[in-house]
């Protein structure tokens, strides 16, 4: 599915350390189409929203607090089996964990600081989208180099 789509955030750790160029190449690079992007400061109840399935976890007030420390990028990226090669692209949850070559891997050494999100499943970036982005926010365009990036 080529009209596949995905949420990233830059999280906070990775806007401090002046991260959101080199994470966004990451994805250009592979050569998937940016169709939403913007910077803000997230509350608690988008962050409640988004981490719905983690809010009993011991870790959560912690995680509520480094996500609302400072603000993030919100992206949604486009193109073929985007949920799943982002994931790949990203890498291990816990950052000890991550392969070399992937973000967190390359850029991060803790759970608690990995840098980035992405969806983890077509239905859930459908939801997560939601969330973070109105509808009107989400920009339909036609890449250039198409065919020399899908056969
Ligand atoms: P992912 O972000 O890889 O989808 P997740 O959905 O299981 O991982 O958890 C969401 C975030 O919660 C994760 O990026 C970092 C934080 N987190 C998960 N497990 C944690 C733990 N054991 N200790 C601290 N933070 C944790
Ligand atoms: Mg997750």
């Amino acid at each position: 599915e080529l009209q596949e789509k995905t949420l990233v955030l830059v999280k906070p750790d990775a806007v401090q350390r002046r991260l959101v160029g080199t994470v966004i190449q990451r994805f250009e690079r592979r050569g998937f189409k940016l169709v939403a992007m913007k910077l803000l400061q997230a509350d608690r109840g988008l962050l409640d929203k988004h981490y719905q399935q983690l809010q009993q976890k011991p870790f959560y007030p912690a995680l509520l607090a480094y996500m609302t420390s400072g603000p993030l990028v919100a992206m949604v990226w486009e193109g073929y089996n985007v949920v799943r090669s982002t994931r790949a692209m990203v890498g291990d949850t816990d950052s000890a964990m991550a392969a070399a070559g992937t973000i967190r891997g390359d850029l991060s050494m803790h759970v608690s600081r990995n840098v980035v999100h992405a969806s983890d499943s077509v239905e859930t970036a459908q939801r997560e989208i939601s969330f973070w982005f109105q509808r009107d926010e989400l920009v339909a365009w036609e890449s250039g180099d198409r065919d020399y990036t899908y056969g």
